[in-house]
């Protein structure tokens, strides 16, 4: 399977994120698409190439045009107050207050952020824009009638929404290819995100849409980050209702749990009729993650991308999360065998 791939994502190198209370060094680091690719490398998986730039047109059609420009000057406003540390909010637009958007850079800060986890840096715009780039690439890969590609993503993309970032996400990477397929001829596209947080961002861009079917297994947000989406009961809003799934399962659930939501997934992504598949890849399910509660172990991805295989559907990989930096390699390498194998 051809990997795409991009230096870039070294640029986004957070210091440090709000998490039990205070503030610790960033779990999404630089070193997990080191430890990826270096996997990818060693295991043969395949080619890896460089993404191409598409501008910030793919981005647009996702995301809105106020977030786009906030996330391309933040850095530079913040850092002309003199400050040369992490842009971090501190407060959320909550329930009741003005709701226009503010024009002070701290001000935007807080109304374009869900949460203090997501630090903007000297390099995030970069980094942000790369990652799209390594998906858009998969994506025309796709097009072009390859079965697979593996966009190995970094910064993240699932938890960011139209107007927000979050959850270490600032551009939705899986949606944006989503849209940009089905820019280009594919009818309909299913995005199954199996990474153990909700994928808020994703359904809350394409709830109302049936042409994009969005499905997510996670830890149930009654205990689980993001809390406030990714219950069973969302499933969808006016053309799009019928066309939003949510597995949530119990912190703890154990491996065969976690593998029949899967496979009611698969069955509502067969009778969709997708022409093609965009797997929100996050492999913080494994049971060694340091901020997640499922088990998976490493040998379980391979039986995850087998089933995923036998959709015997166009496929791109976006990777998510995933914190245990030892073993992600190995654990996202064997998705990707499991699925070629099967292939
Ligand atoms: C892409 C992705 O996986 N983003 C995840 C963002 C989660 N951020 C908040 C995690 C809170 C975890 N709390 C448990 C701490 C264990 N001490
Ligand atoms: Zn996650």
């Amino acid at each position: 399977m051809l990997t795409i791939y991009s230096d870039s994502h070294r640029l986004q190198h957070g210091r440090s994120e709000l998490i039990d209370g205070t503030l610790k060094p960033c779990f999404e680091t630089p070193s997990r698409a080191d430890m990826v690719l270096a996997a990818v490398r060693q295991r043969d998986l395949g080619d890896v190439v460089h993404p191409r730039r598409h501008g910030l047109e793919p981005i647009l059609r996702v995301h809105d045009e106020g977030y786009v420009r906030f996330l391309e000057t933040a850095w530079q406003r913040w850092s002309e107050m003199g400050r040369d540390y992490d842009a971090l909010p501190k407060m959320w637009q909550i329930r009741r207050l003005r709701e226009a958007v503010p024009e002070y850079v701290e001000g935007q800060l807080c109304y374009y952020s869900m949460d203090c986890g997501t630090p903007i840096t000297a390099g995030t715009w970069q980094a942000a824009t790369a990652s799209v780039d390594v998906a858009l690439t998969g994506a025309d890969r796709l097009i072009g009638g390859e079965r697979a590609a593996f966009a190995l993503t970094r910064p993240p993309g699932h938890h960011a929404a139209r107007d927000y970032c979050g959850g270490y996400c600032f551009f939705n990477n899986a949606a944006i290819a989503a849209q940009a397929l089905r820019d280009h001829g594919m009818h309909r596209v299913a995005v199954l995100d199996v990474d153990y947080h909700h994928g808020n961002g994703t359904q809350d861009i394409f709830y109302h849409r049936s042409d994009v079917l969005f499905l997510s297994i996670h830890g149930d947000p009654r205990t689980e980050y993001p809390f406030f989406l990714g219950f069973a009961d969302e499933k969808g809003d006016g053309e799009g209702l019928g066309y939003n799934f949510n597995f949530p399962l119990a912190a703890g659930s154990c491996v065969s749990t976690w593998f029949f939501a899967l496979d009611c997934a698969l069955e509502q992504i067969a009778r969709f009729g997708a022409e093609a598949l965009v797997v929100s890849l996050g492999v913080d399910t494994f049971e060694g993650d340091p901020i997640s509660r499922f088990q998976l172990g490493t040998p379980d991805f391979v039986t995850l991308g087998a089933r995923l295989a036998a959709l015997k559907l166009p496929t791109l990989f976006c990777l998510e999360g995933g914190y245990a930096v030892g073993p992600i390699g190995d654990n996202v390498v064997n998705v990707l065998a499991g699925f070629e194998a099967r292939s």
